[in-house]
């Protein structure tokens, strides 16, 4: 009885993944028409991963993606919002939480050296599903000094954000543990309409000026408008590469020459690189048959050059002429690895719009300009240990320390093989179909040895977070501003616990999650291969 019961009063209440999806769809929708260099650049990164598609199946005979497929593969996406007040980021919390999204990990943005800005952050994401994410920052107004701190504070406490309907739908999605079909609608209208909103209305022009005149125009981006509007909204693409220099193609900053020149040589880069590792790592729905099935046959300069050509005309169309259209150029650098290094995300971005925003608070109001959102794109590789993390870390800094450094990745092994036996990566694991079979004897808890013996096959867990430096690096070149110095009698610290604190609930540590997947992997392939009893003595990472 009980059981029925639950179950007919679930099922009126819609999934919340499927609303997630429908929100999504909704806010690339809104930001399309906001910003149109927005739904040019999605165009331009269709066109290249459905040329990637082709290209890739000329280098694997039997390989194929759906055209469904690859619309999943290009409509994965994250977004980026700022929030002034603790209490708005407890609504944003539970807003998100109404949609399967759960904050994963903590980054402070206060403390990574030059580029520090006064956020912490955390990203909203399905544990199971990350499709969608939205980066979160919340500012801190104890980074400021005192007067600052409380003109900031002072504008934001006149604003609402969260609609009286808005935190109604919330309260009722908790009680009940769900919402209907037109509750749902409601929940994403209020997403879309007001609380992600760009309206390009401004308050308090003194406190705008002097916050960016002090280098916080991050804090101006908060503090003197009325909603957590969307800064950005990233695609994912397949190739990095190809993709940043069509926009730039595109945008006017390169000719076609030259595009095609290096079109050639990145494609010829990743004909290289691209194996069964590779494959497994950007489409998530291949299985192992399918791509060892696939026969290898690497790419002719002839036919490399002649699906280039081809691209070349695809993207040469006047619809994708994107230099008609006021822009502010593409960032200098690439965030992130450097091409080859398949390690955690790596990511680039049409820089910030200038467009027009009023502020409304002055008679008459007084029409200026403001610059915050702009068009990033990224690609994802594998997820890190804490030891390929610190070594990331450790080649960043060698990075920034010596900027001519032509390889400063170079300590990262090219394959996923090697990183994994370096222990820099974490990988699910499963028997090969001999071992399946039962040829296997397994004797043996080291992974390592079982993975060269064809026992277990792998995937490389793909990383579904974020980089504080990579991040940073993008309000800096966004903001046109670098990173600023508290102005704090005491410069503050922020922990983690204290965001928890904030947002009313624990943040999940991805790093436990990745390895709490591979964990479980290894437990049910040696399950599976009668050895359960090898596995305590499984090597660490
Ligand atoms: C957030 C920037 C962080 C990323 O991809 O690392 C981010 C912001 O500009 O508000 O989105
Ligand atoms: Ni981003």
């Amino acid at each position: 009885m009980h059981n029925a019961y639950t179950s007919a009063m679930s099922s009126r209440f819609v999934d919340p993944i499927a609303m997630q999806h429908s929100l999504f769809a909704e806010l690339s929708r809104m930001f399309g028409s906001e910003v149109p260099l927005y739904d040019k650049s999605l165009a331009v990164n269709n066109c290249c991963n459905r040329f990637l598609i082709e290209f890739l199946a000329s280098g694997f005979e039997g390989f194929s993606v759906t055209d469904e497929q690859l619309r999943a593969t290009s409509r994965e996406r994250h977004g980026a919002i700022r929030i002034g007040r603790e209490d708005e980021f407890r609504w944003i919390t539970r807003y998100f939480a109404c949609f399967g999204m759960e904050p994963h990990n903590f980054y402070d943005m206060t403390s990574i050296g030059a580029k520090s800005q006064p956020v912490i952050a955390t990203a909203f994401r399905s544990a199971v599903d990350p499709e969608n994410r939205v980066f979160s920052s919340l500012l801190r107004t104890d980074y400021f000094d005192d007067e600052t701190a409380r003109r900031v504070e002072g504008l934001l406490a006149t604003r609402e954000v969260f609609s009286e309907r808005a935190r109604a739908l919330i309260e009722r999605c908790e009680a009940q543990g769900g919402l209907d079909e037109a509750d749902a609608r409601a929940l994403i209208e209020e997403g879309t309409g007001r609380i992600f909103k760009w309206t390009g209305k401004a308050r308090d022009r003194a406190l705008y000026d002097d916050l960016c005149g002090a280098g916080f125009k991050i804090a101006a981006d908060i503090a003197c408008f009325s909603s957590h509007h969307l800064n950005h909204l990233t695609p994912n693409t397949l190739c990095i590469d190809l993709y940043s220099d069509a926009m730039k193609w595109r945008l006017g900053l390169l000719d076609r020459g030259e595009f095609v020149a290096r079109a050639n040589r990145t494609l010829a880069f990743l004909d290289g690189m691209a194996d069964a590792d590779w494959l497994l790592l950007h489409f998530r729905h291949l299985g192992h048959d399918e791509v060892d099935a696939y026969v290898r046959r690497p790419v002719s300069d002839d036919r490399r050059a002649e699906l280039v050509s081809q691209l070349a005309d695809d993207l040469d169309i006047p619809e994708l002429d994107l230099a008609v259209l006021p822009h502010n150029g593409y960032k200098d650098q690439t965030e992130g690895p450097d091409a080859g290094v398949q390690v955690l995300l790596r990511q680039d971005a049409y820089r910030a719009l200038t467009e027009p925003i009023r502020f409304v608070d002055e008679d008459p109001p007084f029409d200026t300009s403001h610059t915050a959102r702009f068009g990033e794109i990224e690609q994802r590789f594998y997820a890190t240990t804490p030891t390929g993390r610190s070594l990331y870390d450790e080649c960043l800094a060698a990075q920034t320390a010596a900027p001519d450094d032509p390889e400063p990745f170079a300590p990262f092994p090219a394959t996923l093989p090697e990183l994994l036996e370096r222990g820099l990566v974490y990988a699910t694991y499963e028997p090969s179909a001999a071992a399946r079979s039962g040829d296997a004897v397994v004797d043996t808890a080291d992974v390592i040895q079982l993975m060269r013996d064809g026992v277990l096959r792998r995937r490389g867990l793909r990383y579904e977070d974020f980089l504080p430096f990579s991040a940073a690096g993008i309000f800096a070149s966004n903001l046109d501003q670098y990173g600023t110095e508290s102005t704090a009698q005491e410069r503050p610290t922020y922990t983690r616990e204290q965001m928890e604190a904030v947002i009313g609930r624990p943040i999940i540590d991805t790093d436990r999650a990745y390895r709490a997947m591979q964990d479980a992997s290894l437990v049910s392939a040696f399950r599976s291969l009668g050895a359960e009893h090898l596995l305590d003595t499984a090597p660490d990472e």
